[in-house]
């Protein structure tokens, strides 16, 4: 083992005066070895072996970075780099990130730890990570021009500070950012408390994930940077529906999801079948008076909630953004509506010309779920998914929370589809029906208009008819 002294003069930083400084050569043997990981899985919590203990947290699809302690100092390495990231079964992604991965694993320390984090890059460009949220000399706040110089491509350098106050935290590149985020470079970072805190409870589930997004290609690997809002793959952790892992707690647990939004816009979190509270934000633990029940929390750009709740009704419940656009993969935006329209002469017109056409959303969209579509390679379909019941129909940021009597108590393995009892399945009415009754009145309008038209319009409405002939 290196002592503290020794260790620094290696590193080329002057008698502890630490600052983001260059590492040398020589002073890589002084590194901790970085860790790569090569699963998309979601691994198994970290139980700390060394430093204060705390209840680790379960990354969505991903892993906490190891450590290792060298004279009371928390070490980590992280890796810049280029990754291919496996965004769903059949769907891989050339992105950059950390470590092996995008989005790059989750540290996690103590409240008051002093940490230092080797940052290798191994990228094209220059890059730097910027630690959103924490407490630290303004020096390790890893602004790129303006803190710090960028780590040119080929350094190593090194940031450390104490973790000042608990909470959840998120690390990305500020350094050409709208470029880096695009291509997946964010983590996450949780502060454990240092002893039982009147404002965090302890659960007995805690997850955390990122909101990212993409803007991919059907068919292409590498996401379009110069994309300001119009991305087509909305992802948790880097990873799509039907990629995404689920979230399995036992019955009864408190549990606790920890989500940070660095995409570009807004995404309403909407948990089924449970309330929840918002316990804490980037900025801390939320005071118990400013807590109310809600089943869906607004995540704004650059945010984080965290929000607890008790898993206490036994089933498959889903869990995702509210956005009905954010639950569908890669698709076109300019696809008329539609539903109603018979365009079967139209079709038979265009087949004469092109044999392959066919049109699509007469009924609704959720045909595009039966059709054998061919697609290109690597990508996945916009809506997808196959539950016991059917195709889910859904895509990008869904995902399921399974709440089962039997799951053991740390045990975050898939229990598989819901068993629901007896009776409890919503079901086809069999017996007679009657005609629904219509209101007959013609009021509805506050004030008369004015001056009717000549000859009234009257809109079409068509009932859908089979999509058999396609
Ligand atoms: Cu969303």
């Amino acid at each position: 083992m290196t002592s503290r002294r020794d260790f620094f003069k290696f590193a080329g930083i002057a008698g502890g005066a630490v600052a983001a400084g260059s590492v040398g050569r020589v002073a890589m043997a002084a590194l901790p070895e970085p860790v790569i990981q090569t699963s998309a899985q979601t691994a198994a919590p970290l139980v700390p072996s060394s430093g204060r203990p705390y209840n680790p947290v379960v990354t969505l699809n991903g892993w906490t970075l190891p450590w290792r302690m060298n004279q009371g100092v928390k070490e980590f390495h992280l890796v810049a780099e280029p990754v291919v990231r496996e965004m769903a079964p059949g769907f891989k992604a050339h992105l950059w990130g950390y470590n092996g991965q995008s989005p790059g694993p989750t540290i996690e320390v103590v409240e008051g730890d002093r940490v230092r984090i080797f940052v290798t890059n191994k990228l094209p460009e220059h890059t730097s990570i910027h630690w959103h949220g924490q407490r630290l000399p303004s020096g390790m706040d890893g602004v790129a021009g303006l803190t710090q110089p960028a780590i040119p491509s080929g350094k190593t350098f090194v940031y450390e500070f104490v973790a000042r106050r608990p909470g959840t935290f998120m690390y990305h590149p500020h350094a050409d950012e709208m470029t880096q985020m695009a291509m997946g470079m964010m983590g996450f970072w949780v502060t454990h408390p240092k002893a039982k805190h009147p404002l965090i409870d302890e659960v007995q589930r805690d997850f955390c994930f990122l909101l990212n997004a993409f803007d991919i290609e059907p068919g292409s690997y590498t996401p379009k940077t110069a994309t300001m809002l119009d991305f087509n793959l909305w992802a948790w952790n880097s990873r799509i529906f039907p990629g995404i892992d689920t979230f399995n707690v036992r019955l009864n647990d408190k549990v606790r999801l920890r989500i940070g939004n660095l995409t570009m816009t807004n995404h309403p979190i909407h948990v089924h079948g449970h309330e929840f509270t918002v316990t804490g934000t980037d900025g801390g633990p939320t005071p118990k008076g400013s807590r109310w029940p809600e089943v869906t929390t607004d995540i704004a750009v650059g945010q984080m909630r965290q929000i607890d709740f008790v898993a206490d009704e036994e089933g498959d419940w889903a869990l995702h953004c509210h956005k009905s656009h954010h639950t569908m993969n890669a698709m076109g935006h300019n696809l008329p509506n539609m539903i109603g329209i018979d365009h079967r002469g139209v079709a038979g017109k265009i087949n004469k010309l092109i044999p392959d056409y066919m049109v699509m959303g007469e009924r609704g969209m959720a045909d595009m779920t039966e059709m054998e579509m061919p697609i290109p390679d690597n990508t996945v379909p916009m809506m997808t998914g196959q539950g016991p019941f059917g195709s889910v129909e859904m895509g990008g940021m869904f995902s399921v929370l399974k709440v089962r009597r039997d799951q053991k108590p740390g045990d975050y393995k898939d229990p598989g589809w819901f068993k629901h009892p007896e009776g409890t399945v919503a079901h086809e009415y069999t017996g007679p029906l009657v005609e629904p009754a219509r209101f007959k009145s013609e009021g509805g309008q506050s004030m008369p208009r004015a001056r009717m038209p000549a000859t009234p319009t009257e809109v079409q409405v068509r009932k859908p008819t089979s999509h058999s002939n396609h």
